[in-house]
């Protein structure tokens, strides 16, 4: 039984993995509505094609990204009924949950136009929101940790999740001495192996390997879209905590569960994404 379990489970996995995921060569994008013009979706999506990642400055307003803020200052106080900050002592970072609930107006610009018209021109895919994440990555000092044998965001990976995009907002300043995403530009192509233990690269390894490394810097309300093959990590220091909220996107739809998400912004939303999201219980 138990045997069958796995093997129905990986055939399923591959399934919406390899086949209901890989690229379409017909796949065509719409440029109307996208908040792009013509020419910055074409670089945007040449980028993304070559580099893995490609960075939208000022996405998220200011105002909404302080207001988020203060949100999650109150979550990690406990003072928030429909939330909670799970604190995880490996990674020194809060998570909060359920993600898509910390803010309407922050939920929704994981369905810009533009953002989605630019991960299905990159997947060849139609793609669907399938889960998200909210995090507060506290500084850390560097000698806490053993880097060789860490196997966390923290260190140099691949996601092992497929065909996946994912869009981090930074909800911090992120400058040169900041928490950062790093990323081996290019590293994203080909065919990628899903075991995990293939996913991890030590320091030494990309040090000698990858020519291009790049570290993202930017104001409180970038928006980094990545291909999660792309070689990538979250750079520690030990300056000061930043928060983020990451979405993913898949076009063969794992994993399963379907995050809660309000009401209100549920009924807005095309049924080809109301399909992977379940609205709140707001009783
Ligand atoms: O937090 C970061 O900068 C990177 C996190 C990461 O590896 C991911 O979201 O897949
Ligand atoms: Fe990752």
């Amino acid at each position: 039984m138990s045997v069958l379990t796995t093997i129905t489970g990986t055939l399923d996995f591959h399934f919406r993995n390899l086949v209901l995921s890989a690229p379409f060569p017909w796949h065509r994008i719409s440029e109307t509505g996208t908040g792009f013009d013509k020419n910055d979706l074409a670089r945007r999506v040449d980028e993304l094609d070559r580099l893995g990642v490609t960075v939208i400055e000022n996405f998220a307003p200011l105002p909404l990204v302080d207001e988020v803020r203060r949100t999650i200052d109150s979550v990690v106080n406990g003072d928030k009924a429909n939330l909670v900050a799970h604190f995880s002592k490996m990674l020194q970072a809060y998570h909060v949950t359920p993600p898509l609930l910390l803010n309407d107006d922050l939920t929704r610009l994981a369905f810009d136009n533009g953002v989605i018209a630019l991960i299905e021109a990159h997947m060849k895919r139609k793609t669907k929101l399938v889960d998200a994440d909210v995090r507060r990555v506290l500084p850390i000092d560097l000698g806490m940790f053993d880097w060789e044998t860490r196997q966390t965001a923290d260190t140099w990976h691949y996601d092992n999740r497929g065909r996946q995009m994912k869009m981090m907002i930074y909800l911090s300043d992120v400058r040169s001495d900041d928490q950062n995403f790093a990323f081996c530009a290019g590293t994203h192509k080909g065919m990628k192996s899903n075991r995990l233990e293939k996913t991890r690269f030590s320091d030494s390894w990309v040090d000698a390997n990858v020519a291009d490394v790049c570290e993202v810097t930017g104001p409180a309300g970038t928006a980094v879209l990545f291909d999660t093959q792309v070689i990538h990590r979250l750079r520690r220091k030990n300056s000061q905590q930043r928060d983020s909220i990451t979405f993913y996107y898949h076009a063969g739809y794992l994993p399963r569960y379907k995050p809660f998400i309000s009401p209100a912004v549920y009924n807005e939303l095309p049924a080809s994404f109301q399909s992977e999201l379940r609205p709140a219980d707001q009783t």
